[in-house]
């Protein structure tokens, strides 16, 4: 196993991996700004190192002061949580290079879904399904893009190849426009992303958010550990997240996650996954592939039992999958809610000092959060302060115990959004399951039509 890791992030995530480092007896080492003394995993941790500032640009992104962290401290690994520099290829490289595993896939694969048109190709040519589109960059030649507009059928969507997560798109619905919409969005990408590449695909108009967790070790094992559904989503924020995802065509479901992992064998991949897809009329379409751990991995683990944390720690030791594919069962649902510190009026982040916090509980119940009362949020970093997650044997049991953690939690001293997870739980639309991409937002009345 490995001997000592570096966790190069903060927050929950950050005691989530603390916390399968020591069931292993893997030894830890937690980095940290000057804003994040406070942090519940740097009292538990073996030892801690101030990495900078409170700016995160300067503390949890300065690839070289992490580096000097696993350095002076003996580590022999980092695991870069998600967000910051979870999915940078050049740190992965950098980390590598200078004798520490990195818990994670191989930069070169980094590098590859980073850029979502070759991310595209690669999981087209390993027989995954993908959206219909250019197959490939959107030519500038305007006449051979406008033929591949019509071939594809109206509407369609530019998307930037350096882009994701819903950053640089345009949808067009009309041929009249694809050329200054390809225009506009290839500029904006050049600026933003620093490549002006886009790609077109056909714009699906009502699909959900479908996603595969995969895990694989780079040695010719590959499984999946189901599927999870983040339709309800506000702005590309996911809000909460379930497993199983709810009425899907079985056959398509089936044959979807088998291709998933045998992409996986085809192309090498090490260490826990996500293949993005959208869900429409029975069909899986992919659209981008997470090279991390990503926030609602939890759903996927309370399904089938399978520690997804000590999965990638065991496969960044060099370890072969320890079990296959029909050890995996998925049981049951689950369901996550994804606790930010915001005001529930107007999403704004609500930075403070929690007074009191009170974490729910009983049978089924899971918190993940760094949360402790007496705890001041700070401003600096993205509001998640926690996660519910429920279990239960149906979506039914999973969504009454949800009810109940709900009305037990409590966080006091800051404005959280805990009255729309109260509000969620009960919507009838969502209740009864299978809701689109558009509900969250149609619901809260930002319908922009
Ligand atoms: C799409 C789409 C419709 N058609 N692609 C947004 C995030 C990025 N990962 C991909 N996104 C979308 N791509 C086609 N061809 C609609 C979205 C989309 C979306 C996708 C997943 C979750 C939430 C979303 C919200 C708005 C748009």
């Amino acid at each position: 196993m490995l001997e000592k890791v570096l966790i190069a992030n903060r927050g929950e995530i950050a005691l989530r991996v603390l916390r399968a480092c020591k069931e292993l007896g893997i030894k830890t080492v937690a980095v940290h700004s000057t804003a994040d003394r406070e942090l519940m995993h740097l009292a538990l941790a073996d030892e801690s190192v101030c990495i900078g500032p409170a700016s995160g640009a300067l503390s949890y992104l300065q690839i070289p002061a992490i580096i000097a962290a696993a350095e002076v401290t003996g580590a022999t690994a980092i695991h870069p949580g998600y967000g910051f520099l979870a999915e940078n290829a050049d740190f992965a490289e950098q980390v590598e290079n200078s004798g520490f595993a990195f818990i994670g896939p191989k930069a070169e694969t980094i590098r590859l879904m980073g850029d979502k048109v070759s991310a595209k190709d690669a999981m087209k040519r390993a027989g995954v399904p993908v959206v219909p589109g250019s197959d490939g960059p959107l030519p500038e030649d305007e006449e051979t893009a406008l033929a591949i507009a019509r071939e594809v059928g109206y509407p369609v969507i530019i998307k930037a190849a350096g882009g994701g997560g819903g950053r640089g798109m345009r949808v067009v619905y009309k041929e009249e426009d694809l050329i200054k919409s390809a225009k506009l969005t290839r500029s904006e990408a050049g600026s933003v992303f620093g490549n002006p590449m886009v790609y077109l695909e056909k714009f699906l108009g009502n699909p959900r958010h479908v996603e595969v967790q995969v895990l694989s070790d780079g040695q010719g094992n590959a499984i999946h550990l189901g599927d999870r559904d983040c339709s309800l989503q506000r702005r590309h924020q996911k809000v909460l997240e379930e497993a199983p995802a709810p009425y899907i065509d079985e056959r398509a479901r089936a044959e979807v996650l088998q291709r998933c992992v045998n992409a996986c064998i085809e192309i090498g991949y090490r260490g826990a996954g996500t293949f993005e897809f959208l869900y429409e009329d029975g069909g899986f379409y992919f659209i981008e592939m997470n090279t991390r751990v990503q926030v609602e991995h939890p759903v996927s683990e309370m399904v089938t039992g399978i520690d997804i944390v000590k999965e990638m720690l065991s496969i960044a030791a060099g370890n072969k999958l320890s079990f296959t594919q029909d050890d995996v069962v998925i049981r049951g649902h689950s369901l996550e809610c994804r606790i930010n510190a915001e005001d529930p009026d107007n999403f704004m982040p609500c930075p403070g000092k929690v007074k009191h916090f009170h974490a729910p509980g009983g049978n089924g119940v899971r918190v993940d959060s760094h949360l402790y009362s007496g705890y001041t949020v700070p401003p600096h970093y993205d509001s998640l302060i926690g996660k519910v997650i429920t279990h239960g044997a149906t979506r039914e049991e999973a969504m009454a115990r949800m009810r109940n953690a709900l009305d037990e939690i409590v966080v006091d001293g800051i404005k959280t959004n805990v009255p729309l997870h109260r509000m969620l739980v009960r919507d009838k639309g969502f209740c009864e399951g299978g809701v689109n991409i558009h509900y969250l937002e149609k619901k809260l009345g930002m319908d922009k039509h």
